[in-house]
């Protein structure tokens, strides 16, 4: 009979309210690298999504969103993004991506792009013509003199204490234009300036790009990281206080990031984004392009993503509470506490989600042991709003064991073979597993 309320109670207010598409959405996350390999090569590219789309078809998904398949050089395997435009050869062309789109529409399952603005690479066209100086590029990156070396004086200090979340100082000298730069990930990332409205201007233009295609919406990537504080009057930067969590001065963990991350101009920029969105709807009509956006931030501030009262934000800022507060050992009241911790924080009017699973955490059986795979699953299911899983979740792939020598996740490489363990995002990127052939059928190649 409890079960039977239950039921009803889900079920009931989604049949007679007027949910748009998204509220009720079933998101799957392809890592388009490790999906399926259509040529060979060992690498999964976009021609393998098409050939398998109907996977998620299968298992009820309604939308889907990629990892980036922009041109890079593969510093952060497509994070590193240095043209916002073109597609990564080794996973298609342009053509490739219109032939999938063209297959997601005839399935019925929306396509979403990552996108990644905290940064470009350092061999997109912007840094180049930052680093020249050349007119209007000039503040497009967060250039700074730095300090003069007491001790050397053929050496320039960093103008902080600001650290990478790769590791060592997030200031890189640039002796071209003899200024240091800022990159909060790889040296070969430089931050870009969104201080700058022809910064904000420029990715708007790429927004618009994607969306004339057919696209759905975008998935924002680590959306605190996209503003730090300001330099004060006298262009000093302040330094992060220590943590006290590690000895290691080179751990981004080392210090507290009060002016690195979730400043007040983040959900402006939210704000200024879904404003974007919604017009460019009005103008051209078809259904809600939606913001799906990613923050590990405290809840206070994630609600805040969702809008101010006045002003909407993001559609689905991301609840990654189940990776974050869950793992083997909890008990029911502790999933318990997870769900009402968002749906109590949570404005009635905005839509809830839950991810269980990403490119960037462990595996849902390697988190939360293999036996409770299927029951983890089921829960995301039948929670209210939308779901969020990852590939290979659905099958209960395993986070697999990766030696020193095969590691590729910069995070780990710029670490050393005693600690990379704990830094190492590869063991939950390997192939998917689709049958019993060779390289479980991801591939014919023989190293993928
Ligand atoms: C002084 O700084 C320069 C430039 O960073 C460096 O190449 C050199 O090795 C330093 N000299 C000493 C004695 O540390
Ligand atoms: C919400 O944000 C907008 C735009 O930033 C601002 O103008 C407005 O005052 C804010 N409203 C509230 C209630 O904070
Ligand atoms: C596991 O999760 C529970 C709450 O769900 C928490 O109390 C406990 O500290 C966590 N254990 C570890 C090792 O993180
Ligand atoms: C890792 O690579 C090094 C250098 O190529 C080699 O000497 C070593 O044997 C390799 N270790 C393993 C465990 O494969
Ligand atoms: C949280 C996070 O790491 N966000 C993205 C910003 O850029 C880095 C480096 O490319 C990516 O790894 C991230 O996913």
């Amino acid at each position: 009979m409890k079960f039977l309320i239950l039921v009803l109670a889900l079920w009931v207010p989604t049949i007679f309210s007027q949910n748009d598409w998204w509220q009720t959405a079933q998101f799957y996350q392809i890592y388009p690298r490790s999906f399926k390999d259509s040529n060979g090569d060992g690498i999964g590219d976009l021609n393998g999504i098409r050939e398998k789309l109907s996977h998620l078809k299968d298992i009820g998904m309604t939308a889907a969103w990629l990892s980036p398949i922009y041109k890079s050089p593969m510093k952060d395997f497509g994070y590193d993004i240095s043209d916002f435009k073109a597609i990564q050869p080794e996973y298609g062309t342009m053509a490739d991506f219109e032939a999938l789109l063209k297959r997601a529409k005839e399935l019925g399952i929306k396509l979403i792009m990552d996108l990644v603005p905290n940064h470009t690479s350092d061999l997109h066209e912007w840094f180049q013509k930052s680093v020249n100086r050349v007119k209007g590029y000039e503040d497009f990156y967060i250039w700074h003199d730095g300090y003069p070396d007491p001790k050397n004086s053929s050496n320039r200090l960093p103008p902080n204490n600001w650290l990478s979340v790769f590791r060592g100082s997030a200031w890189k000298w640039n002796t071209k234009r003899q200024q240091f730069y800022f990159h909060q990930f790889l040296a070969e990332q430089p931050d870009l300036n969104y201080r700058n409205p022809l910064v904000i201007g420029a990715m708007q233009d790429v927004l618009t790009f994607w969306l004339d295609k057919g696209i759905a919406g975008f998935r924002i990537d680590s959306v605190p990281h996209v503003f730090e504080v300001q330099a004060d009057s006298k262009g000093k930067y302040p330094d992060e206080p220590k943590s006290g969590n590690t000895d290691d001065p080179d751990n981004f963990d080392y210090l507290t990031h009060i002016y690195t991350q979730d400043q007040p101009e983040t959900t402006e920029l939210v704000y200024i984004t879904r404003a974007f969105l919604d017009e460019y709807q009005r103008k051209n009509g078809g259904d809600t392009r939606i913001m799906l956006t990613e923050t590990y931030s405290p809840i206070n501030i994630i609600m805040q993503y969702y809008g101010n009262g006045t002003i909407n934000g993001a559609h689905i800022p991301f609840n990654f509470n189940f990776i974050k507060r869950a793992n083997a050992t909890s008990k029911a009241q502790d999933y318990a506490g997870i769900i009402s911790l968002w749906m109590d924080n949570m404005p009635k009017q905005y839509t809830a989600n839950w991810v269980i699973g990403n490119h960037d955490n462990r595996r849902v059986g390697s988190r939360y042991g293999p036996e409770r795979i299927d029951a983890m699953n089921m829960m995301l299911m039948v929670l209210p709003g939308a779901s969020v899983t990852y590939n290979g979740e659905e099958i209960g792939m395993l986070d697999a064991d990766i030696s020193w020598n095969d590691t590729v996740d910069p995070g780990a490489c710029n670490s050393n073979p005693q600690i990379y363990q704990q830094f190492t995002r590869d063991p939950a990127r390997t192939p998917f597993q689709w049958d019993d052939s060779k390289n479980a059928g991801f591939s014919t190649a023989n190293k993928t």
